[in-house]
């Protein structure tokens, strides 16, 4: 197995970009609860993402999402951002919460719509031009819930006619990233359900679209690793949305429910070169419904890093002797040992060596920011999931 000492100088380019929506407040059809301190703008959505990055070192961007984060100047919403240490990243955008999206947006039967929500991507862009960043990532809610309701390929036809329409209108530097998802809110098909269908209308558009693979949208059981590596095989993956679940798209913290999966996927991250790799962005998409949301980011990407070390540290090598020469148990034990590596005590050191805390967590709560912005941030409407 490598040593840990071998892996830092590629540890150091991990970075992971964080969801503005996981900082206000969520929850499910039953109840959201508030958390005090919630922020109540953009700009403070943007303060506690950087305030994520200062403790980990890991997380240097954070994702919008159009229209919960329109301000009136994104020019001083990306200022914002750099004068506390990070960057504005993805657009996401929103055509999922409009009465008019009742049945469908860029699937639409009516070309108004369709129009609108075209229009809603140019918008997009623009704020894509307007910040510097480079990625649009389109998740869709367009389906149906019953069969009949619509006409499945029909609709496939004006999904790639209105893809068209907003691949064409992005900068030579920008590119279109489309998020599969097997179900919800549509229950009978989903338009984009799956990594396939994002594949086939994003190789259809061009080089600078790619596909956008959450984990937390597949069928139970699902080999998401084969997934990764066949995009990565097909140079079609160009970012995560990493979380974890249980049950469908749970959007809990990533690798709580399953940390083995989760290496399974970094090691095919790393065997496709997709590590370290600008043109594949490591995305978190969470919520944080009943824990404190600052320090469910703080862990979920020291869990990210800690089993991208893990992955980055199995013995390729002796893995490939053990494949090749049909040895099962060899095989199994090389990838095993890496997982069950213990790498906690060798990144805390590493992380004191660069100025950061050792014990990013620790460090974070002995810092009083949540009872800051618990007694700062009264008043005004607290930012929710949607907000
Ligand atoms: C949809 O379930 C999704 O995963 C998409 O990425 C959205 O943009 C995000 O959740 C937030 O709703
Ligand atoms: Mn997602
Ligand atoms: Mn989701």
């Amino acid at each position: 197995m490598a040593r840990f000492a071998d892996i830092t100088g590629l540890l150091e380019r991990q970075a992971i970009e964080l969801p503005s929506w996981a900082f206000g407040n969520s929850g499910t059809r039953f109840k959201v609860f508030g958390t005090p301190g919630t922020p109540r703008t953009p700009f403070e959505k943007v303060r506690d993402a950087a305030t994520v990055h200062e403790y980990t070192g890991l997380a240097p961007t954070v994702a919008i999402h159009i229209p919960w984060d329109t301000v009136d100047d994104y020019s001083l919403l990306s200022r914002t951002a750099h004068d506390h240490g990070i960057a504005l990243g993805t657009v996401n955008s929103n055509t999922f919460q409009d009465d008019e999206y009742k049945f469908g947006s860029l699937t639409h039967t009516d070309p108004v719509i369709r129009r609108r929500a075209i229009d809603h991507h140019y918008a997009c862009i623009d704020i894509l031009s307007e910040i510097g960043a480079r990625d649009l990532k389109i998740w869709l809610a367009d389906g149906t819930n019953y069969p009949g309701q619509g006409d499945i390929r029909r609709r496939q036809d004006l999904l790639a006619e209105s893809l068209r329409a907003i691949y064409d209108r992005l900068g030579p530097d920008q590119r279109l990233v489309l998020e599969y998802k097997l179900f919800e809110p549509a229950f009978y098909h989903t338009d984009v359900p799956d990594w396939g269908t994002s594949f086939a209308h994003v190789s259809a558009l061009g080089d600078r679209a790619m596909v956008c693979l959450d984990t937390g949208h597949h069928a139970p059981g699902t080999n998401i690793e084969f997934i990764v590596a066949q995009l990565l095989r097909l140079g079609r993956l160009g970012s995560f949305d990493f979380n974890s679940r249980f049950y469908a798209d749970d959007d809990l913290i990533v690798g709580a429910a399953d940390p083995f999966q989760l290496f399974r996927i970094l090691v095919e991250v790393v065997n496709g070169g997709g590590y370290g790799n600008p043109d594949v962005a490591f995305m978190l998409d969470q919520c944080h419904n009943i824990e404190a949301k600052i320090p469910g980011q703080i862990r979920s990407v020291l869990n990210v890093q800690e089993m991208t070390a893990r992955a980055l540290l199995l013995d390729r090598d002796a893995l490939r002797a053990a494949q090749d020469s049909g040895d099962v148990l060899a095989a199994s034990a090389v990838f095993m040992d890496a997982f069950y590596t213990d790498v906690r005590a060798d990144l805390a050191a590493w992380r004191e060596n660069r100025g950061l805390p050792g014990d990013p967590m620790a460090a974070f709560a002995a810092s009083g920011y949540l009872d800051r912005i618990a007694t700062d941030r009264v008043g005004g409407r607290q930012a929710g999931w949607g907000a």
